[in-house]
């Protein structure tokens, strides 16, 4: 039934269906699963095999944006029962998120501050296509723990670099941590160009920020 249900998430992905996503969604929420296994078991190997499909040519960008829209439903209905169910406890720290200048790629953003929100950070979302001093801007205004910066490009990773020199230029590292990741971003790369760490998914991040920021704050969701 699970898995039944799993599989029809993946097609209404590939089929760009946002009404029929956002229904199978609801109806997940409804026999009272676990909303993050549906995005990671349901959703996001639709949206995987739509990115090698299109990667090879079988599939064209508007099939990538009504798949987009489609993802966009579906997350819209499970994140705020994802952060509902995060204990509500003292705020934990303060991080400032965003997708680096020139990358529009926001969902697997989005899916990171949902979960850091659910587990106690602030998160000051800065949206997508966002200047490296800006995310400097930010940070320094909040008071922020942590910065972490998503790319979905091979082209746009190099803004990683324009981040973490503009946080040093207000003198803000190394206490502000700076976390990296989206598809391209390995832990390579992270070292490479000085960051504090890189994660592979949403729940990678918030563990990392968890070790980063609030080390004491044990195995709390
Ligand atoms: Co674009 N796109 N896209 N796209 N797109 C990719 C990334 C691509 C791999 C597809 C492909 O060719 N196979 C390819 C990049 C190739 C490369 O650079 N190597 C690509 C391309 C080429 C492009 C355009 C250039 C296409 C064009 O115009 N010709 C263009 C660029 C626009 C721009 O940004 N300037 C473009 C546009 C778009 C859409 C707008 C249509 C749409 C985005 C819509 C939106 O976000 N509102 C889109 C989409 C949807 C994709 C794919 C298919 C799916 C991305 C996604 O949402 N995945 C993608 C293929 C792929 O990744 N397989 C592709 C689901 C999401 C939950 O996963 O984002 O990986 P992901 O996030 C994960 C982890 O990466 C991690 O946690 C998340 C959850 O587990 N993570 C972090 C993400 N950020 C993190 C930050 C962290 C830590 C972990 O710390 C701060």
């Amino acid at each position: 039934m699970e898995e039944e249900i799993l599989s029809r998430m993946r097609r209404s992905i590939v089929d760009g269906a946002p009404q029929h996503a956002a229904a199978l969604a609801q109806e997940w929420l409804q026999s009272g699963s676990e909303p993050l296994h549906a995005i990671n078991d349901g959703f996001i190997p639709g949206m995987r095999h739509v990115g090698e499909q299109f990667g090879c040519r079988a599939l064209y960008l508007p099939d990538v944006m009504a798949a987009a829209e489609a993802m966009k439903a579906a997350t819209a209905v499970l994140e705020p029962e994802i952060q509902r169910r995060g204990l509500k406890r003292g705020v934990r720290g303060t991080v400032v998120l965003g997708t680096v200048q020139g990358d529009i790629h926001e969902i697997g953003k989005n899916l990171v501050g949902t979960l850091l929100i659910a587990a106690g950070f602030r998160v000051i979302d800065l949206g997508c296509n966002v200047a490296a001093e800006r995310f400097a801007e930010a940070a320094e205004q909040a008071g922020a723990d942590a910065v972490g910066a998503s790319s979905l490009l091979t082209t746009t990773m190099v803004r990683h670099r324009d981040v973490i020199a503009a946080m040093e230029r207000r003198n803000l590292r190394p206490r502000v941590k700076i976390i990296v990741g989206g598809a391209p971003v390995t832990g390579k790369w992270s070292a490479e160009i000085g960051a504090d760490g890189y994660a592979a998914d949403a729940q990678r991040a918030l563990d990392l920020v968890k070790r980063l920021v609030a080390p004491s704050a044990g195995d709390a969701p």
